[in-house]
């Protein structure tokens, strides 16, 4: 080994850029599906969230551009060990979303067009942690990607991030969604390594 030089190991990051265990980085944005894209046109585009009393709350594409935009600019994390960081996005706040939705729920089971399903604690939506993004790198979500709208829950495995999000229903109790079931971890921390269940 010759000396070190600060910054010329791998590219630079910017400071507080940290990648969880068992990952690496790509520059690459991947696309993992577990079925067909499903084209689904904003003209007939709806969001449900729907409690655990049965009150209906629904968005129709005007009414999510109507609301508050933020720009969150994150890393990903799949569950397949590749981690993009500093990805740009533009949409809405589920703390947003939710104001005025009343529910005494502490899950969501969060559901897209085409059925896939994944669910996590209502915590974890709210608080600053997650947007239905619509805008991705300063352009439309392509449809592989969930465009035009998809969940985005970045501190958490990327498989909870539902593309094509369609509803969003809250529960009393705990129900696992698409993956889940199949074996993956109910919460998915990736700090903590929780792919699977056990881990
Ligand atoms: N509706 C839907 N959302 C989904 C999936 C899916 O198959 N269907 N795959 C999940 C998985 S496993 C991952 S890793 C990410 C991949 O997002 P990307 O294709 O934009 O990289 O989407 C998640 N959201
Ligand atoms: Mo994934």
């Amino acid at each position: 080994m010759g000396s070190l030089t600060p910054g010329f190991h791998g590219r630079p990051r910017p400071q507080g850029v940290a990648l969880p265990p068992g990952q690496y980085v790509t520059e690459d944005f991947p696309v993992l599906s577990a079925g067909p894209t499903p084209r689904v046109d904003t003209a007939t585009w709806q969001l449900d969230v729907v409690t655990e009393t049965g009150a209906t709350h629904s968005w129709s594409w005007a009414d999510l551009m109507r609301l508050d935009q933020e720009e969150p600019t994150v890393d990903l994390h799949c569950v397949t060990r590749w981690s993009k960081f500093g990805t740009s996005w533009r949409g809405v706040s589920l703390d947003t979303l939710l104001a005025d939705v009343a529910s005494a729920a502490d899950f969501a089971l969060v559901g897209a067009y085409g059925g896939y399903t994944t669910n996590l604690p209502l915590a974890d939506l709210l608080g600053g942690k997650a947007w239905i993004v619509h805008t991705y790198d300063g352009a439309p979500l392509h449809p592989v990607h969930g465009g035009p709208a998809r969940l985005l829950v970045p501190h958490l495995y990327l498989w909870k991030s539902a593309k094509w999000v369609r509803s969003i229903r809250l529960m009393v109790q705990d129900s696992p969604g698409f993956w889940e079931q199949l074996g993956y971890h109910d919460y998915g921390d990736p700090w903590r390594e929780q792919r699977y269940q056990g881990d």
